[in-house]
């Protein structure tokens, strides 16, 4: 696991900590229940002091699959309700939810343009939800991976906890952000997974 930098600066008369950055977002879908606690809320509460985290909501992501106005609300209250609950502190950790920031959009457009179709195409989950063969599934399903990239590489985070259902989608977000740093100029921190065994 990681470790904490630690920077002295000037003459010794102050020590700063610089943590590293880890981005963790989750969907407000609705279905939250004791597996989303084991496998993964449970180790955002306990590296709260370690890193410098953004825990996201990310109910842009949950347009992807048709919603309703009255139920999108409800889950993203009720989800930052358990979160709060769970013990993630708004005093220590940034809490927030995904489409309070339009730069996530944003760059999520610019994004794409790195973005290969195939690389798209052969993403599991998409496949697993219909993507390729129903005609009728949503073209956000389809850039749904570059929609998360922008979400980790907008706060220069360093980590990633995910579960093995997304290593996937990060080792497409470590792609994007080699190419568009190829092509650009140094712009992005390439993160890497923190995959936890336990409550996989
Ligand atoms: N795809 C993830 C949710 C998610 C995410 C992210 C996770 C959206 N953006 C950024 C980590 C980092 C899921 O369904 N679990």
């Amino acid at each position: 696991m990681v470790t904490k930098q630690t920077e002295t600066a000037g003459a010794g008369t102050s020590t700063l900590e610089k943590k590293p950055r880890v981005f963790s977002g989750i969907q407000p879908s609705g279905n939250f229940h004791v597996g989303n606690y084991l496998g993964a809320i449970r180790n955002w509460v306990n590296q709260q002091s370690d890193f410098e985290n953004s825990f996201c909501i990310v109910d842009l992501h949950s347009l992807s699959l048709a919603t309703t106005r009255e139920s999108m609300r409800a889950n993203i209250r009720s989800l930052a309700n358990v979160l709060v609950a769970s013990g993630i502190d708004p005093r220590q950790s940034t809490l927030f939810v995904q489409s309070d920031v339009p730069a996530h959009s944003e760059l999520c457009w610019i994004l794409q343009s790195v973005t290969q179709y195939g690389e798209l195409r052969r993403m599991t989950q998409f496949k697993d939800k219909g993507g390729g063969t129903d005609e009728s599934v949503s073209a956000a399903l389809f850039t749904y991976p570059v929609l998360m990239a922008a979400d980790i590489l907008l706060y220069d985070a360093e980590y990633v906890p995910v579960g093995e259902d997304q290593k996937q989608h990060l080792e497409l977000t470590r792609d994007i952000a080699h190419r568009f740093n190829t092509r650009y100029g140094d712009t992005f921190v390439v993160p890497k997974p923190d995959i936890k065994k336990e409550g996989a």
